[in-house]
Parts: C-alpha cells; structure tokens; sequence
C-alpha cells in the first residue's frame, strides 16, 4: 500500500486480537468469525500496519460488561457452557439463548475479547491518541441488556458509547448494517445524549429484527434522537451512497456529535448471505470516507456479513480508507496462498457484487424520497 499523496493523514489504531476468531457458533451458523483471520490476512498483505498504530487486545473485566448488562445475565454468560447447559435449562428462553445465539465452547472468552476491542479503542479516541479508532471484531448491535439477539451476546457499541459520553457531551452513531440497529437505539432511546441512525432493509413480519420504521423515532428526552432509514431489498451503489450523504451531512451539521461510531456490517454487500443489498465495496467504502471527512473522533466497528470473503475484502478496504492509503484493485501479491484460493474465481480485492440478479432492486425514487423528508422533519424538531 502507499500513501495517497496530498492527504493529511488520520492517526489510525487498530484493535485485534487473533484469540477471538478461533470460536465457532457451529458449523452451519452464518456467523463465522475467521472472515476476522482473512480481514487481517488482507490487511497484513499489503503492509497497513505501517500506516497505524495496531494493538493487541485484551478481554473487558465484568465489571466493564455491567457498565450496560445485568448482572444475572453476565453471571450466566461466564458460567454456561455447552457440556453444563442442560442445568441452565429454564433460563435459556429468558436469555433468548436459541439457534441465533447458541451456547458454544469460548463463548465468554469471545465475548469479552471483542467488547475489550472496542472499549480500548473508544478509550484512544478519548486520550486523542487517535482520530480513528478500529475493531472490526466488534459492532454487535443487536445485544440487550438482559439478552442476547441475532449472534449478538455483549453490545460493545453501547459499552463503546458509554466510555465517549464520560467525556463528549453528544455523540453520533450510525449503522449500515443491513439489519437495524435495535439493541445501539434501544439503549440510547430516551437520552438526547446519543443520536442513533440506522439504514437497513425494513420488513416488519420477515426480516430481522422487524424494527426500525420511519415512525421509530426515540422517547423521553431522545425524543426525534433516534432515525432511521428504512429500505427494501436491492438497493445499489448509487442510490444508497445518494440517499446516504443527504442524511448524514444534515445529521451531523444539526446534532453537531464530538464524536462519531460508525457501524459497518458487511451484509449489505451484494452476494451476501443473508443480506438482500446490491452495494459494492467502493459504495459502502464511500460512507466511511464520507463520514471520516467531518474529522470528528471516529470508531469504526465491524458486524454482520456472512460471505467472509467479502466481508474480508470489505474491511481491508476501509482500513485503507482510514489510513489514507491506497490498496488498488489486486489481491496483496504476497498473500499466503492458503488464503488466496478463498477469494476465487476472479482473485481480485473488487469483484462486482449484487449483479447476480438475486434481487433487483425495489426501492423507487418515491420512497427513498420519503425516507429521507421524514428524517428531514425529525431533524427541525432538535434542540427546540
Ligand atoms: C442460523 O443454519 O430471523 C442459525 C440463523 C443457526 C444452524 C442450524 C440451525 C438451523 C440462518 C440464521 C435453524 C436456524 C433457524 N443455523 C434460525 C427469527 C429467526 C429464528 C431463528 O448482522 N431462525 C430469527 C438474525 C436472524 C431471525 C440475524 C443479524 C446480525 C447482524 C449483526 C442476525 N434471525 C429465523 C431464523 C443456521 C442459521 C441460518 C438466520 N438468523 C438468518 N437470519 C437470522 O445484524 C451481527
Ligand atoms: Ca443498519
Ligand atoms: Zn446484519
């Protein structure tokens, strides 16, 4: 990689831990944490960590984890295993513990190294030792305070958020995750402390999680403090990058956040797994470069997508983006090539994605139109 010239670079931390991408939530669970080995197979292939600072991380304490969960919950999460979780049997359902979030073998370990990811990584933000910040192992937006949901076990976005709010009187988050970010929202609902946006596909009765309409608007003082974006299915590179920077400009320039975490969930790639999105990585690539432009304190943090390959090429992407640098369009040449046989057949960092025609897209001109008046008038009713 090299630096792209005339560009005051950022100063980048990168937050890893290759301990948590050894876990598996079974065999067939679309959650598949070694797209984090191949994120940073990339990532080493082409020598970003010249261009950042990059930390070995450690698991968050309990305590930290209790700063948002309960206590009862983490208690069960530290002690449930798979051998010993017939004896917890009554308290599965109450833990929503299912297919979605199943008990597995380091569950805890994972858990916690992920959320200890993100906590190190807000906390650099906050010494200003870094104006990036990036754990592509966090951004597990869907975690409740008493429950897991949809692969989600901790929120460390929340427990990120907490840390930023000691010291930032407002901050922005923002979610292009192509599901909703109900666990970030709900959490933050009624503080004016936080604004929440999330773009997703909105599909009340079948798509998860079923929230997050236009009329989702935050209670109590987050009153107009929480937006979001719903879309159907298909949505591409133009329209999405289009309807993206109409909001977040406005968004930005009103709340006027001290800082921003950033949600960048890879499923609403085209070809993923169970994302119904056309976008290709320069599109999404283009919302991180949109929003690292404001020169706010930025966490980036990682989410779903289940095609690890492009999750892969997705993340490495954006660690360039971050880092000012440029990666071009060929896989590293020195990639291992145990690794590059997963990025076939076309063996580049930019395959065109979503064109296989498996949804087409069904958001008209209208709606997006629609969309974005309702955030509009959201927008007028701030600080009033
Ligand atoms: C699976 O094959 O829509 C889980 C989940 C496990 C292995 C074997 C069990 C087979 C797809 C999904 C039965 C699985 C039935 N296995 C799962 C309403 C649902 C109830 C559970 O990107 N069944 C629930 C969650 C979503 C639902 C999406 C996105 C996370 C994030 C941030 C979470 N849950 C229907 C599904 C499989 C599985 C195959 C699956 N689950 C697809 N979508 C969901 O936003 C990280
Ligand atoms: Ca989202
Ligand atoms: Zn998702």
């Amino acid at each position: 990689a090299q630096r792209i010239a005339g560009r005051q670079p950022k100063k980048v931390s990168y937050h890893h831990n290759p301990m948590a991408e050894n876990h598996h939530f079974g065999t067939t669970h679309p959650m598949k944490p070694w797209r984090l080995t191949l994120t940073n197979q990339l990532v080493l292939g082409y020598g970003l960590q010249d261009y950042m600072d990059c930390y070995s991380t450690r698991a968050a304490t309990e305590d930290e984890l209790a700063e948002f969960h309960s206590d009862d919950y983490l208690d069960f999460l530290k002690r449930v295993t798979p051998e010993n979780a017939d004896s917890f049997i009554q308290q599965l359902p109450h833990f929503n513990i299912g297919d979605d979030c199943p008990i597995f073998s380091g569950m805890w370990d994972f858990c916690t190294l992920y959320a200890g990811a993100s906590l190190d990584a807000a906390k650099k933000l906050l010494a200003g030792q870094s104006d990036i910040a990036i754990n592509w192992s966090g951004g597990l937006h869907h975690a409740k305070k008493s429950e897991a949901s949809g692969f989600c076990y901790i929120n460390d976005i929340v427990l990120a958020i907490l840390q930023l709010l000691r010291y930032h009187p407002r901050v922005l988050y923002i979610d292009i995750d192509v599901h909703h970010g109900d666990g970030v929202e709900q959490a933050f609902f009624s503080t004016d402390r936080v604004m929440t946006l999330s773009f997703h596909k909105y599909d009340k009765d079948n798509f998860f999680p079923g929230t997050g309409s236009s009329d989702d608007i935050g209670g109590g003082a987050g009153k107009h403090y929480s937006l979001n974006v719903p879309l159907k299915d298909g949505i591409d590179d133009e329209n999405y990058l289009r309807l993206f920077k109409s909001i977040v400009r406005p968004v930005i320039e009103t709340y006027r956040p001290a800082s921003i975490v950033l949600q960048c969930g890879a499923d609403s790639l085209g070809a993923d797994r169970l994302g119904c999105f056309n976008l290709n990585l320069t599109a999404h690539g283009a919302c991180v470069e949109f929003v690292k432009a404001f020169g706010l304190p930025l966490l980036l943090v990682g989410g779903g997508g289940y095609t690890p390959r492009n999750v892969s090429r997705l993340w490495c992407f954006e660690t360039s983006i971050a880092t000012d640098t440029d990666v071009g369009t060929e896989l590293p040449p020195q990639l291992d090539q145990s690794f590059r046989e997963y990025f076939a057949p076309e063996y580049v960092l930019h395959p065109k994605l979503g064109t296989d025609g498996r949804y087409e897209n069904k958001n008209t001109k209208k709606h997006l139109e629609n969309v974005r008046i309702r955030i509009m008038e959201q927008l007028r009713y701030l600080g009033g």
